[in-house]
């Protein structure tokens, strides 16, 4: 199995096809079987003239915008120019694609995951736990594409005097839409079903508030310290936004998981004004 395929290539394979591991303004770090582990790639400009005018008019739901810029997780084609450098001149089709509503409203969308096979919508029930949150998760999740979306409860281990009902009220609120599974990085509940999801070649999206343990439960499944965790602010029960970067990590068993920033904001277009009513932070004011 050649590298590209490992990292979840499906189709046929050919050169100069690569996967996006990392995005640094106009550099990206991606994988191909033209080198040995990540290298440094770049956007050819010319490839990518209208991108801006393409970002402002995407939907959240685009999959197949051609002059999209890559993200973490995009498949590419690439080749290099005269000076040796890879340039990547486009970005294949997504068959996954979950965006929200871009809070500074500069964009009608922002892409925070694609080519994932499971999204989990991650949740810690401390303080900042929210029903509606998680199904604001799932309403946007409904045309990602061809992926399940499965509600990570995590932090499990925190609850010592049972779920207090917490479980049985989710389930109920979140219904057919996806699966609910009580999960610990601390105590091991519920990874053995999360393993269940990082068979070889999977891709695995961690999305969710800052502080509810993404980065925690990557490094748990990868059985090393890979990405930086950070205790939450004990008052908030709210992370402090560790995690900068959308980082596309391999595992032991062969899957990868796309790590996420924390984010709190989650509407569709039109939801701004109706979180804005509830009170509920929209950090930056819309024009
Ligand atoms: N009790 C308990 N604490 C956990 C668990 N998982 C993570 N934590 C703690 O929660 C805090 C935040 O974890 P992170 O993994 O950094 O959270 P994150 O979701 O990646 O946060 P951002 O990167 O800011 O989005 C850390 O102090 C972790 O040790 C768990 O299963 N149980
Ligand atoms: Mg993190």
């Amino acid at each position: 199995m050649t590298c590209i395929e490992r990292f979840g290539w499906r189709q046929a394979v050919e050169p100069g096809i690569g996967r996006i591991v990392s995005a640094h303004g106009d550099y990206y770090r991606m994988v191909c079987n033209e080198a040995e582990g990540a290298i440094l790639a770049r956007k050819k400009k010319s490839a990518f003239r209208y991108n801006k005018l393409a970002d402002r008019n995407c939907s959240p739901d685009t999959r197949n915008c051609e002059s999209l810029s890559p993200v973490t997780g995009d498949f590419v084609r690439f080749r290099h120019n005269a000076h040796g450098e890879s340039q990547i001149t486009e970005v294949l089709p997504r068959f996954s694609h979950f965006g929200r509503r871009d809070p500074t409203a500069r964009r009608q969308s922002q892409t925070l995951a694609v080519n994932f096979d499971t999204l989990f919508v991650m949740m810690s029930p401390n303080e900042d736990f929210s029903t509606a949150r998680v199904l604001r998760f799932l309403d946007l999740a409904a045309d990602m594409g061809e992926a399940e979306a499965v509600v990570a409860v995590t932090k499990m281990d925190l609850l010592r005097d049972g779920d207090g009902g917490l479980l049985d009220e989710l389930r109920r609120a979140v219904g057919g839409a996806a699966r609910v599974l009580p999960v610990s990085s601390f105590d091991g509940t519920g990874l053995e079903e999360v393993a269940g999801y990082a068979q070889p070649g999977r891709t695995l999206a961690f999305v969710g508030s800052s502080g509810v343990g993404k980065s925690t439960l990557v490094n748990r499944l990868a059985g090393e310290e890979l990405q930086a965790t950070c205790e939450i602010q004990e008052w908030s029960g709210r992370g402090r936004h560790t995690t900068t970067v959308r980082e596309l990590v391999m595992l032991p068993s062969g899957a990868m998981v796309i790590d996420t920033p924390g984010i709190r904001e989650i509407g569709r277009v039109g939801e701004f004004e109706l979180m804005q009513a509830k009170g509920e932070s929209t950090h930056r004011r819309r024009k």
